[in-house]
């Protein structure tokens, strides 16, 4: 039987891919998208939905017999760090109400994303393994931590099966990141694309963990599909695709685009990145449930840039279209 989803925070840089590869696979009737504010192009199967608010959550689950929970909604770290009291009410109100309401409403399966911020001064930086000691230094990071072992506790205790990836950078063409310390590594694209010179705000060298959106979207997918008995790790597992320094990355964008600039003048979040791993080990994951990326520098730098490169002509050419109208 085909599940039925709800995925919290879905108007996001990840729901707004995630929705759609869910709807492609399991049907559009099937997915339940909510958010805080409903999208305009984007109703269908739409609940306007704070997942700090219990009761609503619980009268969604029950209106459609939903099955799966993908609780993608969260304040990322950057953000966090301007209020990190709210980030943690936040963030861990919305995921033990999922916890609560998948343990009462017997929920099959609970999607909770983590982050490579769960990392801090303890663990080492390079090829940082799954087990390392976790002792995050911003509000973001210490409520993904905290929330690693909620989901253990939920599994142990109740045998609530969730399940949960440590994404590093998430990088895409398809939507705006949301106020990440690795945002960047999307923004730069952007830049590079409409010719104009870009002021980075990390240091040149500082390496950091990223994965392709669609790697990332099928990291995900694979996970939730993945036997129960396979999945041994029920805090959160690495999960790697690629990583690089904002001047390696620069580097591979001249390749196509040679007369792109880019300045460095770090900001509060050099601080954040500094802590975090340069690169991680995911071999738990490869060995539990096959993880495997796909997307190496060359192809991501070529196709975040064909297919910005694409997104700006056709705004251009709709922009020309409503000026010649009016
Ligand atoms: P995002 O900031 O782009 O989107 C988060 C969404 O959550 C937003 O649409 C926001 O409106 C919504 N939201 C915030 N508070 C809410 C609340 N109380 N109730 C309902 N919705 C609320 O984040 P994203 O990049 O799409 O990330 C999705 C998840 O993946 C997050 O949990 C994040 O921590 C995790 N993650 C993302 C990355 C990344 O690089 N994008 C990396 C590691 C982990
Ligand atoms: C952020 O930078 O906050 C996110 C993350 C790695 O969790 N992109």
């Amino acid at each position: 039987m085909k599940p039925i989803i709800l995925v919290t925070g879905a108007n996001g840089q990840l729901g707004s891919v995630l929705i759609p590869a869910l709807r492609n696979r399991y049907g559009t009737d099937n997915v339940i998208a909510s958010d805080l504010r409903g999208r305009t192009d984007q109703e269908e199967r739409f609940e306007v939905l704070d997942a700090t608010d219990e009761d609503r959550m619980t009268e969604i689950v029950r209106r459609y017999g939903v099955t799966q929970i993908y609780h993608l909604a969260a304040i990322l770290s950057a953000n966090g760090e301007k209020n990190p009291v709210r980030t943690w009410d936040v963030n861990m109100q919305a995921f033990l109400n999922v916890l609560e309401v998948s343990r009462k409403e017997r929920i099959e399966k609970v999607f909770y994303p983590s982050s490579i911020a769960v990392f801090g001064e303890s663990a080492p930086l390079e090829n940082t393994p799954n087990d390392a000691f976790l002792d995050p230094l911003t509000s973001y990071g210490i409520s993904k931590a905290a929330g690693e072992n909620w989901a253990k506790y939920y599994f142990v205790k109740y045998g609530l099966d969730v399940r949960s990836v440590r994404y590093p950078g998430v990088i895409g063409y398809q939507s705006d990141p949301g106020g990440g310390t690795t945002d960047y590594a999307v923004e730069i694209f952007h830049y590079a694309v409409r010719e104009q010179p870009f002021s980075c705000f990390l240091n040149p060298d500082e390496k950091l963990p990223m994965i392709f959106m669609d790697d990332a979207i099928r990291a995900t997918i694979e996970l939730m599909e993945a036997p129960k008995e396979s999945i041994t790790n029920r805090s959160s597992y690495n999960l790697a695709g690629l990583s690089f320094s904002p001047a390696e990355l620069t580097a591979a964008i001249q390749k196509h685009c040679p007369d792109f600039r880019v300045s460095y003048t770090p900001d509060d979040r050099q601080n954040i990145a500094a802590k975090w791993p340069n690169s991680i080990d995911d071999s738990a994951a490869r060995t539990d449930w096959g993880w495997e990326p796909e997307y190496k520098m060359e192809e991501l730098v070529e196709t975040m840039l064909t297919n910005l490169r694409k997104k700006y002509e056709h705004e251009k050419t709709r922009l020309n279209q409503l000026t010649a109208e009016v």
